[in-house]
């Protein structure tokens, strides 16, 4: 059936509201990982981006807030971001989109109306009912085999929900290759400090094997505005020649998330981290020196956004991912987005939620779906204006392009 300028926004809004979404990245863990799944209002409230805004306006002592109970730090936040004043930041908003899409009275303000709501749900019955109300088909998990507490859960071969992928995220192998050794040769791989004899052959073996144990569909890392390749250092060497061979052995990208200043603020714990520009010019090396290789990439600094999209015209093998972290906010989104749509047309992946708590999949994918909804209906007008014909199915093609298939086809790429 045609769609006319004039139900555009109508259609697309439908196709929008029940496309299955794909979320390629998120920190969040099926039940079965018993209590690395964060939920619940007091989890909802001490998100670190909301920790981060409420330091705005309290002068408390760092380590005293962290030393509360979680139900304290929470009713601090309440307190403090919600009652005393109004939640217009994209974290506080967000926190009333999870209220009101969960039926609850945002207007009554009361954290034990809400508290209550959660003790009467199971975590099984949460999963299941924020996965449809976010409309979401799977997320993909950051697994971290340098974490002693994942490590236990992937080698007690317990079944995982299926709607729950896997990555394998390695930070420590290319920002601290000292504690990864630790790690490595605690596990039986003969890794030395100074990356000398088999220690590469070990890291590629470590490497197989975890992409093999928890059958990840990309290894990622955070990396440094600073991340180079244009040295010999033990980290270029690592990725050159571990990382990306391995890679390569099961066919799986490698996702650099490039732009994060670890702990400016050391006593903010999660919520110290800060953004800086990084250079697109190693972007580009890997992806002419790697023409086998696929990466996806994420960058946190606006400033990137641009020649990010720029590099995604030159490299095939390059899929840009993701409006990260500070760039989730709907004024940045619609310009990211709108900038990706007239430089890459629909070969992108627009968003990811970076979920953290399970219900934050609810609010940030209802908030980028309408952003990313108006940019992409002012395009159709565009080409509608022309005289160009666009069909409902068309348009249904082109959101799941967006939000299914461009990554599972870069995948089997
Ligand atoms: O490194 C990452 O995956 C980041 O997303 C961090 O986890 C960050 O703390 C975060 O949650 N951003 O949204
Ligand atoms: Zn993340």
């Amino acid at each position: 059936m045609l769609v006319g300028p004039d139900k555009v926004r109508e259609v697309l809004d439908a196709k929008l509201n029940s496309v299955e979404i794909v979320d390629v990245h998120t920190h969040l863990f099926p039940a079965e990982f018993t209590g690395m799944l964060l939920w619940g209002i007091d989890e909802i409230l001490t998100y670190h981006y909301l920790i981060a805004e409420y330091f705005r306006y309290s002068e408390l002592d760092y380590a005293e807030f962290f030393r509360l109970p979680k139900a304290k730090q929470a009713e601090l936040i309440w307190q403090t971001l919600f009652v005393e004043r109004s939640p217009v930041s994209e974290a506080q908003r967000g926190v009333l989109t999870i209220l009101q899409r969960l039926g609850l009275d945002v207007g009554a303000r009361s954290l034990e109306e809400y508290r209550e709501y959660f003790r009467g749900r199971t975590l099984n019955e949460q999963i299941d009912t924020v996965f449809q109300l976010a409309r979401v088909k799977e997320i993909v998990m950051t697994n971290d085999p340098f974490d002693p507490q994942e490590r236990e859960y992937w080698k007690g071969e317990t079944e995982v929900d299926p709607r729950f992928k896997s990555s394998l995220r390695i930070d420590p192998l290319l920002v601290n290759f000292p504690q990864a050794v630790q790690t490595l040769q605690g596990e039986g791989y003969g890794v030395s400090a100074d990356f000398s004899g088999s220690s590469a052959a070990e890291v590629r073996r470590f490497l197989s094997d975890w992409v093999t144990k928890i059958d990840a569909l990309y290894m990622a890392a955070s990396l440094p505005p600073t991340f180079t390749v244009f040295d010999d250092s033990i980290q270029t060497r690592v990725l050159k020649e571990c990382v990306l061979p391995v890679c390569r052995e099961h066919n799986i990208p490698f996702a650099m998330m490039i732009g994060v200043k670890k702990l400016v603020n050391k006593e903010l714990g999660l919520a110290g981290d800060s953004v800086g520009k990084a250079e697109i010019r190693v972007v580009e090396q890997l992806c002419t020196e790697y023409p086998e290789n696929k990466f996806l990439v994420t960058m946190l600094s606006r400033e990137n956004q641009h020649e990010l999209a720029i590099a995604a015209r030159k490299y095939r093998n390059l899929m840009v991912f993701g409006c990260w972290w500070f760039l989730n906010n709907p004024s940045l989104v619609e310009e990211i987005t709108a900038m990706r749509l007239e430089t890459l047309g629909l070969s992108f992946i627009p968003q990811h939620s970076d979920a953290r708590v399970l219900e934050h999949l609810i609010y940030k994918w209802e908030h980028s779906k309408k952003i990313i909804g108006d940019v992409l209906a002012e395009k159709y007008g565009d080409i509608l204006a022309t005289g160009w014909q666009l069909t409902e199915d068309q348009v249904q093609k082109d959101v799941e392009e967006l939000f299914q298939n461009n990554f599972y086809r870069f995948l089997r790429r």
